[in-house]
């Protein structure tokens, strides 16, 4: 315990044997000053102790106990109820490694900044400490972390979204190093809100936000933002990508990693349900992960990757029996609804369940009007363990990884992007991945609907200059690597009418199955100059009906548009200057030139 914390009597400073751990927890109450400080165990017992508190203090509401056991809602402020992109930065000490796709601040302004904001901010609080594991405790592939928080509600998110508490302790006193994150809720005040990382000391501080991921540290500031940067230094890649594993009716199966924005299907696809026709041959789909994989080269030069989370953090609109069986079963029970409707008997509501029932209650606390706000946040989410979920791998569970076969980057395109088309090569993928645009979605701030480029859906995600990313990206390409196949897919082109052309969720699996031949060699494509594509009888479209414009549309390119598009992606590209790898530049270049031939 250091001298400030002995003299001001704060006990518990010293829970661990690592004394840079409790030298730092010394250091945050000596700024912070709580009344009071935890370690979490992650037991049973704690949890109860905790949610008990939550119930008494309303910051959770108990729900309908015969229907959703052991499930809470929670209100968030109205004002924080997405992650806040403008106030979310990367503080490298040259301006340059945080590249274009950063907010940066110069880290000795941020500390000073956001440090005046922790001073004396958990007074009449109490400090918990979080020690947690991104991935299996026992893999090599895993990293661990400590996030310091105020809020409960984290604490009871963290518990579900990681592997938290004495074992992940242990792993850290064993290893000797950790993350570190601070978090406090603050006075929720957007003007007194900062989320700030600072890679090279791999610190993160959060203040002002109880949302998701703003606040649960664990999540985009340590497995995407922070890893990422450490990924670069080891040699491996730190993903916002979903992992599933298809099974055929032969036994085998392939993993695929799949990378798209945030509320564009990433937990759907996870936990897909084959149509009727592949169920009863015998597909199957594995749930891995729903958000972020982490991917490293093995033995034998295959990508192996893990899911470093151990939960859902899903979004809960639209979610239905219908959309999503596989999510709907997983949160029947022991889950935490964070800004939805409900029932007049507290079941949870939200626009898209489809399950007859009608909401009295939004999500703000008010009866329910559809004239003045949807029942449900158009980002409300529901936190469950991933071991709730029917499809859940076994496989997630195991420390080596798994085997990834294709790498699926897609967004949200109205227009231009076909359904799917398979890369060249890895050049090319990485080309395809850094062209990326997507339509923006209510996970964040700001507009809805407007198309942004994306690159491998980490805009908000990578915690360096992006031409570095590309360039490391680029560098898994060398000799003895057995890289997967990378391909794109688009399911929400729509039509004349605006009505989206594929019919997506279960009917995915048939890209899936098609980009599986490819790397089985075992299905044809029509090449491109945009890469390869299926012609419409190159895909099991047996029990789905597709209009003319459809089959015209999905599996046609327009080299007019295609053109126009490869011209902006020249200029995004130019935008990242002498930094932006060559062979990426090239590579754009080649394109746009057969386009134009
Ligand atoms: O809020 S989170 O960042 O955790 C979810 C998302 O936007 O993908
Ligand atoms: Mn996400």
């Amino acid at each position: 315990m250091n001298a400030r914390t002995k003299d001001m009597n704060i006990p518990g400073t010293d829970g661990s044997t690592l004394a840079a751990l409790n030298d730092w927890v010394a250091e945050v109450a000596a700024l912070t000053r709580p009344d009071a400080i935890h370690w979490c165990d992650g037991s049973d017992a704690e949890n109860a102790k905790l949610v008990a508190q939550m119930e008494a203090d309303g910051t959770l509401i108990r729900l309908n106990e015969e229907t959703h056991p052991q499930s809470w809602l929670h209100r968030s402020d109205p004002q924080d109820v997405a992650r806040v992109e403008h106030l979310t930065l990367v503080c490298t000490p040259e301006r340059d490694d945080a590249g274009p796709n950063n907010h940066w601040m110069a880290p000795e302004e941020a500390h000073a900044k956001i440090d005046a904001l922790f001073d004396g901010c958990m007074q009449g609080r109490t400090l918990y400490v979080i020690p947690y594991c991104m991935g299996p405790i026992d893999s090599p592939l895993s990293r661990c972390g400590v996030e310091i928080t105020d809020s409960p509600y984290v604490v009871a998110n963290m518990r579900i979204m990681t592997r938290m508490g004495a074992p992940a302790l242990k792993r850290i006193e064993r290893e000797g190093t950790f993350v570190k994150g601070l978090h406090s809720t603050g006075e929720l005040d957007p003007d007194r809100r900062w989320i700030m990382h600072f890679p090279e000391e791999l610190t993160i501080k959060s203040y002002g936000s109880g949302y998701g991921g703003n606040a649960l540290l664990g999540k985009k500031c340590h497995a995407l933002r922070i890893a990422s940067h450490q990924a670069r230094q080891e040699g491996w890649l730190a993903e916002h990508m979903l992992i599933l594993g298809v099974e055929n009716p032969q036994g085998e199966t392939h993993y695929i990693a799949a990378a798209f924005p945030s509320a564009c299907g990433k937990t759907n696809l996870a936990m897909l349900i084959p149509p009727e026709g592949y169920r009863e041959a015998g597909w199957k789909i594995w749930t891995v992960g729903d958000d972020i994989c982490w991917m490293r080269p093995g033995a034998d030069g295959r990508l192996y990757a893990i899911n470093p989370e151990a939960g859902f953090f899903g979004v809960a609109p639209g979610t239905s029996k219908k959309s999503n069986p596989n999510a709907l079963a997983s949160i029947q029970s022991h889950t935490i609804f964070t800004n939805v409707g409900v029932t007049a008997d507290n079941q949870p509501w939200w626009e898209g369940i489809d399950n007859g029932l009608q909401p009295a209650t939004d999500w703000r606390g008010e009866p329910y009007d559809p004239s003045v706000r949807p029942a449900a946040h158009p980002n409300s989410r529901f936190t469950v363990s991933a071991k709730r979920c029917p499809s859940y791998s076994p496989m997630a569970e195991d420390p080596q990884g798994v085997p990834i076969s294709a790498i699926v980057f897609g967004g949200r395109r109205a227009s231009l992007v076909p359904l799917v088309f398979e890369a060249r090569n890895w050049i090319h993928g990485v080309l395809v991945g850094a062209a990326m645009g997507s339509e923006t979605t209510a996970a964040a701030t700001g507009a809805v609907g407007v198309m942004r480029r994306d690159p491998m859906a980490m805009k908000p995600f990578c915690g360096y200059n992006f031409a570095d990313y590309f360039a490391h990206w680029l560098s898994f390409d060398k000799p003895g690597a057995k890289l997967p196949k990378i391909f794109h897919v688009n399911w929400f082109r729509k039509g004349a009418d605006g009505k989206f052309l594929w019919p997506g969720f279960g009917d995915n699996l048939r890209v899936l199955e098609w980009m599986i031949k490819r790397v089985e060699g075992r299905a044809d494509a029509v090449q491109t100059p945009i890469g390869a594509l299926p012609a419409v009888g190159d895909l099991d479209l047996e029990g789905i009906s597709l209009t003319g414009e459809a089959r015209e549309v999905l599996f046609g390119y327009d080299r007019e548009g295609w053109r126009a598009e490869f011209e902006g992606i020249g200029e995004y590209l130019a935008g990242y200057g002498e930094r932006m790898p060559e062979s990426l530049r090239n590579e754009q270049h080649r394109i746009l030139t057969q386009l134009a031939g």
